[in-house]
């Protein structure tokens, strides 16, 4: 063991010991809701890894091209457009950007890129992301979008509609 992933168990154990009586969340899992009318679907999953969250998947029934991919703040999928998401997951107030850089929504998490069968696979071991403590993503939306995220536009990106919709559940 490192010296750096000794220091990783550690804290890890510590937020646990030290933060409320509930088990710390280790992985979760989103189970993407096609919008009325598309075929899209798949499953999300978040890994606690050193250095982040890993995030991984696969998504069918896109449209070819790129796909805005957000964590959005509210895990609430029940309109048929799901607006009800609410905007991007952006507790530390911050402008919206690419997943890459340091001053972004903790939700931004770039594009999905579909081939001509409109299949999408990601993955992405991101520092931003957190399974427990207040910036936690358990309970929070997951979206994508119609159109590509320009990285520019604020606060959405210019994404388009939501194409579908997910709740993160914890899994431990
Ligand atoms: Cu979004
Ligand atoms: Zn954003």
């Amino acid at each position: 063991m490192t010296v750096k992933s000794a220091l990783f168990a550690l804290l890890a154990l510590a937020s646990c010991t030290w933060g409320d009586s509930k088990s710390h969340v280790t992985s979760a899992e989103a189970r993407l809701k096609g919008a009325p009318g598309t075929e899209v679907r798949g499953t999300v999953t978040f890994t606690e890894v050193e250095g982040g969250v890993e995030v991984v998947a696969k998504i069918s029934g896109l449209q070819p091209g790129k796909h805005g991919f957000h964590i959005h703040e509210k895990g609430d999928c029940t309109a048929s457009d799901f607006n009800s998401a609410g905007g991007h997951y952006n507790p530390t107030n911050e402008p919206h950007a690419s997943p890459d850089v340091d001053r972004r929504h903790i939700g931004d998490l770039g594009n999905l890129i579909a081939d001509e069968q409109g299949i999408a696979h990601y993955h992405r071991v991101d520092n931003r992301l957190e399974l427990n403590g207040k910036h936690s993503i358990i309970g929070k939306g997951l979206i994508v979008h119609l159109k590509e995220d320009d990285f520019v536009t604020q606060p959405t990106g210019n994404a388009g509609a939501r194409v579908a919709c997910a709740v993160i559940e914890a899994n431990n």
